[in-house]
């Protein structure tokens, strides 16, 4: 197994409300970056992150989990965590260990469709490392960039 140096390893945790994209936009990083050799998908239930038979089944992640990519010869550590509330510890936990976060946001429902991007907001504030948002489905039609940004 490869061996890297720790100064180039970052731990990304992936957060944000239910069926915002997290899952999916993990298992693009991976098929981008070379991690793996197809685009796996939610609706098949074919990514990495996805695993467990009840996340395949309900096409939830129900825990955090664990991925990663090799960028630059940097080696980045995805960390795709659960939206559902009841779940929610486990993306603060994942926020605890990370060294940025990145907030996912539906493009086309927007951050204010869903009471729990505030909480994900500050969830990501107050974990130590910088973090940014991230919008998903932007290529569908009429995603609302003034809500998405706001
Ligand atoms: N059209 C389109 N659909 C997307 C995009 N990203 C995700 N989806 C779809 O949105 C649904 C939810 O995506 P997930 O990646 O599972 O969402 P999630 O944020 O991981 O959801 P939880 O695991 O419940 O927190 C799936 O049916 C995806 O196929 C996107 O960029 N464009
Ligand atoms: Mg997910």
């Amino acid at each position: 197994m490869k061996v890297y140096d720790a100064a180039t390893i970052r731990n990304i945790a992936l957060v944000g409300h239910t069926s915002s994209g997290k899952t999916q936009l993990a298992s693009a990083m991976l098929s981008v970056a070379g991690t793996v050799n197809r685009f796996g998908k939610v609706d098949e239930g074919t990514t990495v992150t996805d695993y467990d038979e009840e996340e395949i089944a309900r096409k939830h992640t129900l825990g955090a989990s664990l991925a990663f990519v090799e960028w630059n010869r940097q080696k980045i550590n995805i960390i795709d965590t659960p939206g559902i509330g009841n779940f929610l510890s486990e993306a603060r936990g994942a926020l605890q260990i990370a060294d940025a976060a990145l907030l996912v946001v539906d493009a086309v429902a927007g951050v204010s469709a869903r009471a729990s991007t505030a909480r994900f907001d500050r969830c990501a504030t107050r974990a130590a490392g910088p973090w940014c948002r991230f919008s998903c489905r932007s290529a569908k039609r009429n995603p609302s960039k003034a809500s998405s940004i706001s």
